[in-house]
């Protein structure tokens, strides 16, 4: 397994280097990469990514804010030039998403039943999986926008919104990725519904979420409404047009 963790931000500048230096610790018994992919950042988070000199860190400068999933897919598309890993994690640099948990991610990412083309998703909602000190409001909206997004697109998983999970590269090569829409979070809906069509092997493993300490949440009305529009718009898709988005999504 060659994995690279990519991780977008935001001004995350004191966040990212806590995780970095967590990561660091687990790097010596795991071997990854990291593309921290940052938006220009007012708070310099990427110069002070830059200033840490790891050599397994790299960074990918962004002219602009423009949402967690156009960061993401631009960090796909680097990585998938590169030719260099087998397995992609997406992990949020808030601390939210532990280090802890990789572990576990990364022996269901070597184990799935088809490891060439599979996704591992972290999962807060199953036994096992957990949240620490997440206003109850919150909660509630991640629990409802799953429920949602389960019944809409008929898609059996527990966890639809969570941004913590491994892909194989096979499975990123197997995708559209330039037909990908979605800007904000509901991109981890297009991302699941998109490996759901394309038949990849899908690995729930449970994790406990923590709440961030420091920096500010990004979370935004319209990011939610986002989110309810296209879910709703991707589940008259299917049901209307069924074949249409497999066709849209897988390559
Ligand atoms: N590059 C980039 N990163 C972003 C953007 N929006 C959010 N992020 C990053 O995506 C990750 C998740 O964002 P958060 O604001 O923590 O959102 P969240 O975890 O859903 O919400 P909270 O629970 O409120 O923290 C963080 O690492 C952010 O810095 C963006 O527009 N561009
Ligand atoms: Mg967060």
């Amino acid at each position: 397994m060659r994995a690279v963790i990519l991780i977008p931000t935001y001004n995350e500048s004191i966040s990212i280097v806590e995780l970095l230096e967590k990561l660091a610790k687990f790097h010596e018994k795991y071997s990854f990469d990291v593309l921290v992919i940052d938006d220009n950042s007012p708070d310099r988070t990427a110069d002070i990514v830059d200033s840490l000199n790891n050599s397994w860190v790299q960074i990918l400068r962004r002219p602009g804010k423009a949402g967690l999933g156009a960061a993401y897919r631009a960090g796909f598309e680097h990585v998938l030039a590169t030719n260099t890993y087998t397995h992609v994690v997406t992990m949020d640099a808030d601390g939210s998403h532990r280090v802890e948990d990789l572990p576990a991610m990364f022996s269901a990412a070597e184990t799935a039943e088809d490891s060439k083309k599979c996704i591992v998703l972290g999962t807060r909602w199953m036994p096992g999986g957990s949240v620490v000190n997440w206003p109850k409001s919150r909660q509630l909206l991640s629990r409802a926008g799953t429920q949602y997004a389960r019944i809409a697109l008929g898609i059996p998983l527990n966890d639809l919104t969570g941004g913590f999970r491994i892909y194989s590269v096979g499975l990123l090569e197997s995708l559209n990725l330039k037909s990908m829409t979605a800007t904000g979070y509901c991109f981890q809906i297009e991302m699941a519904m998109a490996s759901e069509l394309s038949g990849a092997c899908m690995c729930q493993v449970p994790i406990t979420f923590v709440e961030r300490v420091n920096g500010v949440s990004k979370m935004s009305n319209a990011i939610v409404i986002e989110a309810l529009w296209q879910t709703t718009l991707w589940g008259l898709t299917r049901r209307l047009r069924p074949n249409a988005d497999k066709l849209h999504y897988v390559k």
